[in-house]
């Protein structure tokens, strides 16, 4: 037993709290369409989703009168029961329904007092998102692949700073490329003798792992380990550019990936944030999904992050 265990029907919850959100209209779900994209150079995929109507989320001066909030207003801190999926959660946690959606059922966990969206991610966190990846996926009655992601520190993409994880689920028929990196290799930590998992084919750094199976996925010392090695590398590589700390974490129950940040937004046009890096891209109009064909899923990225280490010496990099 574990403070993080789920209810059995952690899925009807999520689904019921949706629709009447949907239904209320606290929930401002984007319809839209996506396309998947082929990159021929690493045949690795793309997903670009083309938002129906221009972004239906209110700046706060476009915000309706009764919902304009204080710039400074944090949708965290006591957020609305409407929104709550399980208030509490662990002692330390809420889970809720994101407000903006562009897919159904958009989780977050928040933590219930403040906590800075720059910090690391801690043990709790990692075993309390497992944990909800774990009851995703059983939930799911069509197979459905889920990940969970979290923006830390201004340059990766992140809008809110009350410290935030977010879990989604891949489209249909989709296969991220960290998948294939992870599928390659048997689990293992990254020491001295052995780096994480690059494709020196993709032009930006990012360090990926393939995680244990069974029990050994839910022991929080092995999810510490898993990701403090992959923050070693990722603050190397921050801190000989001499930037701020700002990286992107994306994880299944598979496999788990840091990407460090050098910028959130490609060309003052185009923000990118944890999606963007497992290979689905947003596009908020026709004009921006005609921007994003026209430079290439992996010139954006290439841009927002830091050159590939894949294949250099350990010691040249080691924080
Ligand atoms: P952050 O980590 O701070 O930032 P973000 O997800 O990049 O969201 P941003 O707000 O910048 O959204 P964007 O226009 O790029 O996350 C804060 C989260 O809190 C956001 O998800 C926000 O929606 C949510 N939120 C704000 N106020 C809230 C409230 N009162 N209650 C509950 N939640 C609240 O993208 C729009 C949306 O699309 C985001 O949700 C984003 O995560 C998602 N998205 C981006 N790319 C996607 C893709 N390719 N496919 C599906 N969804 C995608």
């Amino acid at each position: 037993m574990s403070q993080f265990d789920l209810p059995d029907n952690f899925g009807e919850l999520i689904n019921s709290k949706y629709q009447a959100g949907v239904q209320s209209g606290e929930i401002v779900f984007s319809e839209s369409t996506s396309q998947i994209i082929e990159d021929e150079a690493t045949e690795y995929q793309f997903n670009l989703t083309l938002l129906a109507s221009l972004a239906s989320k209110p700046t706060p001066e476009e915000a309706p009168e009764q919902i304009q909030r204080p710039k400074d207003f944090n949708p965290f801190l006591n957020p609305d029961p409407e929104l709550t999926v399980l208030a509490d959660y662990g002692s330390k946690f809420n889970i809720l329904l994101n407000k903006f959606p562009v897919t159904a059922n958009h989780l977050l966990l928040t933590t219930k007092e403040f906590k800075s969206q720059r910090s690391p991610l801690t043990p709790e966190e990692l075993l309390a998102s497992m944990k909800i990846l774990d009851r995703l996926e059983k939930s799911s009655k069509a197979n459905e692949k889920f990940f969970a992601f979290y923006n830390c520190g201004e340059n990766s993409g992140a809008s809110q700073p009350h410290k935030h994880l977010q879990f989604l689920q891949y489209p249909d028929g989709f296969t991220p490329f960290p998948s294939e990196i992870a599928a390659k290799d048997d689990p293992f930590i990254a020491n001295s003798k052995k780096e994480p998992l690059q494709d020196t084919k993709l032009p930006f750094a990012h360090f990926v792992l393939p995680l244990p199976r069974g029990d050994e996925l839910f022991d929080e010392e092995t999810l510490v380990m898993a990701f403090s090695s992959l923050l070693q590398r990722t603050l190397t590589v921050l801190r000989d550019a001499e930037v701020d700390v700002a990286y992107n974490v994306v994880f299944t129950k598979k496999w788990m990936m840091l990407i460090p940040r050098s910028a959130p937004i490609y060309k003052e046009k185009l923000g990118i944030n944890s999606c963007g890096y497992t290979g689905l891209l947003l596009a908020k109009n026709q004009e921006l999904e005609k921007f994003i064909l026209e430079e290439g899923p992996l010139e954006i990225l290439k841009a927002l992050g830091f050159p590939n280490t894949g294949g250099q010496p350990t010691d040249e990099y080691h924080y």
